[in-house]
């Protein structure tokens, strides 16, 4: 988080695979499979990386899903490049371009623990998980607390689904969130001083707001790794660093956990991080925001623009430091 640097969104085209060469491939793999033709035709490298890609992420014929309107956007969408070439995950790195080396990451197996204070724990693999959760489509704005923002099409399913799934037990107050710990792939966990695995929380009440979703799909595909494939959470109304990536864990508990950005800097980046121009971070003002699609510098919002959903839970709250 303390390293800005302005053009760091901007690529070169070459690193960057377009949209017409990824639907190009998916049409071959569709038609193929419905053919029976996958085993007779090897030799082809388009069809070779095709089948690469399937086999890397068994879910992609999920995707796209319906789109769920209710949650509406008042800019123009963050172009898919620049979404998925400029991002936050201190596993990669500190800095923001990481897409490559996430790539590192395997997704399949890839199984989550939901435990603590549930009815029944259970460990369920990411493909079970989705076949049970109603996937849909929602353009939600993202707000980071380096005051950055983009607009995405986020595919996946209300996290109050997998609440109810967990069925937590009366006593359960919180849902922690951790990300996959592996120092093998993520090069960042092998800097000792972070407090890994990454990790975050939510009360139940807010994680059973009907905004709080659980992302595994963009721009009508499966979420790509650098955006925290499989499993990521969007809590479009808090800083983005509360978005969890690459969830391994659900926790279910009555203490409020200590999150990873709590205990690196507590004073800086809280427990609560609802979006609030009106409070600054104690190095910088939040008053505005950079579009990184448009690059246009603008106002910010209270809660992001969803205080409508979400400024009740808050409203007899005392003596807490909601919007830092
Ligand atoms: N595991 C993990 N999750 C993470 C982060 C991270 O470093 N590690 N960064 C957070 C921050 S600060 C932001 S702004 C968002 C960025 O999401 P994006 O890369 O999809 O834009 O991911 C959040 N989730
Ligand atoms: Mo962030």
């Amino acid at each position: 988080m303390l390293i800005r640097n302005p053009k760091g969104w901007v690529l070169p085209e070459s690193k960057a695979t377009s949209e017409d060469v990824y639907l190009n491939r998916r049409k071959i793999l569709q038609g193929m499979a419905g053919a029976g033709l996958i085993a007779s035709i090897g030799t082809s490298a388009v069809i070779k990386s095709a089948f690469a890609a399937a086999e890397a992420d068994p879910s992609v014929g999920l995707y796209p899903v319906p789109r769920n309107d209710r949650y509406k956007i008042t800019r123009e969408l963050t172009p898919e490049k620049i979404a998925t070439t400029y991002n936050n995950f201190y596993e990669f790195g500190s800095h923001k371009e990481i897409y490559n080396a996430a790539q590192e990451l395997k997704i399949r197996p890839w199984t989550v623990k939901i435990d603590g204070l549930v009815e029944k724990e259970m460990e369920i693999g990411v493909d079970d998980l989705l076949a049970k959760m109603p996937l849909e489509e929602r353009l939600y704005r993202h707000r980071c607390v380096e005051a950055w923002s983009m607009v995405v099409p986020w595919s996946g399913f209300p996290l109050k689904e997998l609440v109810k799934l967990a069925a937590p037990t009366s006593n359960a107050k919180y849902l922690v969130m951790q990300t996959f710990e592996d120092k093998s792939v993520a090069p960042g966990q092998r800097q000792f001083w972070y407090p890994w695995p990454y990790t975050d929380g939510l009360t139940l009440k807010e994680a059973t707001n009907d905004l709080s979703f659980i992302v595994t799909g963009l721009y009508g595909k499966p979420v790509p790794k650098q955006n925290g494939a499989p499993l990521r959470l969007a809590v479009p109304w808090k800083y983005g660093f509360k978005h969890v990536k690459s969830i391994v864990r659900f926790n279910f508990t009555d203490k409020r956990p200590t999150t990873f950005w709590e205990a690196l800097a507590d004073e800086e980046y809280g427990f609560w991080a609802n979006v609030n121009p009106e409070v600054p971070h104690p190095r910088w003002s939040q008053a505005t925001e950079r579009d990184i699609g448009t690059g246009e510098r603008i106002p910010t919002e209270i809660y992001n623009g969803y205080g409508e959903y979400v400024a009740d839970l808050y409203k007899d709250m005392k003596g807490e430091r909601l919007f830092m």
